[in-house]
């Protein structure tokens, strides 16, 4: 019988990136043994292999890395009924450990005791087998291809960025970055039903992507442009209107500060990119004006079993 072999790409240390061959992992009861076929590269997976960490999430022993990642079943645990093997599978990267408050509550992001692929210590997919909580694998449909199974997870950030924002039928949207993460959240608020959506970012080429992605307006930022310019530009671009929902995708104190002043009264800035642990705000505006400050980490309940063809995954965007 042909040996399979299990080649990973493992993190050792920062800028200490090994390709090994690891044993084939054995599937628990409730789990399912994948054959990887694809995986994205995120953001974080460069930081970790550049940085060795990424806040307080420190390398401590090696590593697999990946996330996005979609792949097929090739064997599935005693206890597993709606997958076999042969089914091609969306890798939902967060599963939790414990039922505890948060579980019940349905926010099983929050949990702490979360495991997350590819963040220490918790190993990812960019190996060749691994195994998985069969109850957090979606089956593709046939139209449905394995790099865009991978691609759902940087999706499900954005639908749970939009939720978390409140977007609906008609609303203005300002995305601030656009990276991959802006660009999803482009899409996902235009199918959402944004009526306008403007974007902003430092890099020209990005924003003609966002152009081509079907932003309305796009801003040009400068570095030495203040966060009162941004949001009164911002006002000018819309026509003396002003954004619902704002949606910070840098990180960059300055999107942070131009995000509350650029968000009507009344409105939502969502923060998605992930800065310093300490920003200075204008506080007062945000509080004299309304504007709601919320937060999002990763995502919970994006892809769903059994809605569109019996035994396949669907990408919720809707409420
Ligand atoms: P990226 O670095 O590719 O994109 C960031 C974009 O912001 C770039 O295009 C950059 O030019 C732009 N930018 C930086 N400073 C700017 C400024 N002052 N003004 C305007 N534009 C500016 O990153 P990405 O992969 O798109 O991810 C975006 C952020 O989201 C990262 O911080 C990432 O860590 C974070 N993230 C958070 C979550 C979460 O759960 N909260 C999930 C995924 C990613
Ligand atoms: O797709 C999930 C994801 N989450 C990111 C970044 C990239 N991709 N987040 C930013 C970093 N945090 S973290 O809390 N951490 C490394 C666990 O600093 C998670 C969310
Ligand atoms: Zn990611």
């Amino acid at each position: 019988m042909e040996q399979l072999e299990n080649l990973s790409v493992v993190l050792h240390a920062k800028n200490d990136l090994r390709l090994e061959k690891r044993p084939i992992p054995e599937p628990g009861p409730k789990e399912v043994l994948l054959k990887i076929d694809s995986v994205g590269i995120c953001g974080s997976d460069v930081h970790f292999w550049q940085d060795g960490r990424i806040g307080d999430f420190v390398l401590k022993k090696p590593m697999v890395l990946g996330h996005e990642a979609a792949g097929t079943i090739f064997r599935v645990g005693s206890a597993v009924h709606h997958l076999k093997a042969g089914d091609r599978v969306a890798i939902e990267p967060g599963t939790p450990r414990e039922i505890d408050e948060h579980c019940r509550s349905g926010r099983y992001n929050l949990s702490p005791t979360l495991f997350f692929s590819a963040t220490p210590p918790d190993d990812g997919n960019l190996c060749q087998y691994n195994t998985h909580d069969a109850n957090y694998c979606y089956k593709l449909p046939e139209s449905i291809s394995c790099e865009e199974g991978a691609l759902i997870e940087p999706l499900s950030v954005a639908i749970h960025a939009c939720r978390r924002g409140g977007v609906t039928i008609g609303s203005k949207v300002f995305i601030l970055g656009a990276g991959p993460i802006g660009l999803v959240n482009l899409l996902v608020s235009k199918s959402m039903g944004a009526s306008q959506i403007v974007i902003c970012d430092l890099s020209l080429k990005r924003l003609e992507k966002a152009k081509q992605m079907g932003a309305t307006f796009t801003i040009a930022v400068e570095k030495t442009m203040t966060p009162q310019e941004l949001g009164q530009k911002v006002k000018q671009t819309l026509g003396g209107a002003m954004p619902d929902i704002s949606i910070e995708c840098t990180g960059a104190e300055l999107c942070v500060q131009g995000g509350i002043l650029a968000t009507k009264s009344g409105g939502v800035l969502v923060l998605v990119g992930l800065g310093e642990p300490s920003a200075n705000i204008p506080i007062l505006d945000m509080l004299i004006r309304e504007v709601d400050i919320r937060g999002v980490f990763r995502y919970c309940n994006t892809a769903i079993r059994n809605l569109i063809q019996p035994g396949t995954c669907a990408v919720l965007c809707c409420r």
